[in-house]
Parts: structure tokens; sequence; C-alpha cells
């Protein structure tokens, strides 16, 4: 049986091909400012297989002596995270049901081969903000579950100009990339997935 937690939204086609074009470029431009890395587990050191970078006052890193983080600058360059685009804050607006804007927007680069193990996003102060998140690319074997790691999970395509909205129950749901799809969007030149998750991380005042 499919169960999928309260507040967990799927909307899929969201932004369309323009719309999606146009945030390629703006995630290029800040891609130039503050270049993909990648992150290394805490205490083991192993590498992820997806590579990041960050928007934002606070950028989520992770890195063997740091572990799980925000923090505002970027950890190779050492200089501030480029600003959030302004095209992520409207959407934000758009569906986020939620007063304060996001103050980390995490960007995730898959190649054809990465994954993202099943994990929860709990290293924020504010679990009242949802986590709202734009597919861009290849499509992607998503996987959903409840909030312990033994729950049933759900398993979905998420495509290209896609967007998911985790508020509710579902922001502390157990979630993953099992694995991508290569050659099966024509957005980016040269294949692979970007996903973008917009977060708020502080409590507002
Ligand atoms: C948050 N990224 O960066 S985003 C991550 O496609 C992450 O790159 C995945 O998980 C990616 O932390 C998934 C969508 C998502 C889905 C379910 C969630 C984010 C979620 C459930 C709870 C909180
Ligand atoms: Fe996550």
């Amino acid at each position: 049986m499919q169960v999928l937690p309260r507040g967990f939204r799927h909307i899929p086609g969201y932004l369309d091909r323009a719309a999606q074009e146009a945030l390629v470029e703006d995630i290029r431009l800040a891609v130039r400012a503050a270049p993909l890395y990648t992150p290394t587990m805490p205490k083991t050191g192993k590498p992820m297989s997806v590579r990041m970078t960050n928007c934002g006052a606070l950028g989520w890193v992770t890195d063997k002596q740091g572990g799980y983080r925000y923090q505002p600058t970027h950890p190779s360059t050492g200089e501030p995270w480029p600003p959030i685009p302004g095209t992520l804050l409207e959407l934000w607006k758009e569906v986020a049901q939620y007063s304060e804007p996001p103050e980390a927007c995490l960007v995730n680069f898959y190649s054809g081969t990465a994954k993202m193990g099943l994990h929860q996003d709990r290293d924020e102060a504010d679990f009242a903000a949802p986590v709202v998140s734009v597919s861009l690319g290849d499509t992607c074997l998503f996987r959903v579950g409840g909030r312990m790691r033994d729950d049933p999970t759900t398993s979905f395509k998420l495509k290209s100009g896609d967007l998911v909205v985790l508020g509710g129950e579902s922001r502390l749901a157990f979630h993953g990339v099992d694995r991508i799809y290569p050659t099966t969007s024509t957005l980016l030149r040269n294949g692979g997935r970007i996903n973008l998750t917009l977060r708020r991380v502080t409590k507002p005042a």
C-alpha cells in the first residue's frame, strides 16, 4: 500500500521549460562564484557521490571533522555564499505557506551514477517551515518513508520542473534518491540532475 506522510506535496511540471532554462542560468552563475565541491561524511570522511554548493545567508555543508552543519561561507573558498535567485524566493512565497523567506538553498548535482542514501533533514532549528525542492535535468527515482528509518517507503520518479513541498508531518520523513535515469532530459547539456532545496534554518524572532 502506498503511504505518504501528511504534508507531502508532489507538484509535477510546476516549472515550464523556459522557467527551467532561466533557473539553470541562475544556478550556473551561482556555481561560478561558489564551485561545486565533494562533501564528505562525518567521522568516516567517506565522499558523497553528489556534489554540492549553496546560495543564501547559510549553506549546508558536511566534512569528516565538522560533520553536518550550516555555515555562512563556502568550505573551500571561504567566501560568503551567493544570494538565492529571485525566482526561487518568489517560488517559496507561492508554495511554502510560511511568513519568512528561506535562508538556505542547497544545490545538489547528481551525475548519472550518483545517489543519496535514506536520511532525515534535521540540522535546522525550525521544523515549522517546510522544505521546498525543485528538480532540474534527468529524472530520478526518489523514495520517501516515515519518521522512523524502518517505516515503509514509497518510490516515485521526480522529473525536470517538478516541485516537492515537505511540510507538516512529512518534514521529518526519511527520504533518499536511489538512482538517476541518464539521458531522460535535454535541459542540461552534459546531462545529470540538479536538485535545489530551499530551507528556513533559524527560527524567526
Ligand atoms: C526533506 N535531496 O538535499 S529533495 C537533501 O533530490 C535531499 O537531492 C534530495 O534529500 C534530492 O537533503 C531530495 C526532496 C525532499 C524529499 C523529501 C523530504 C526533501 C525532503 C522529506 C523531508 C524533508
Ligand atoms: Fe534530504
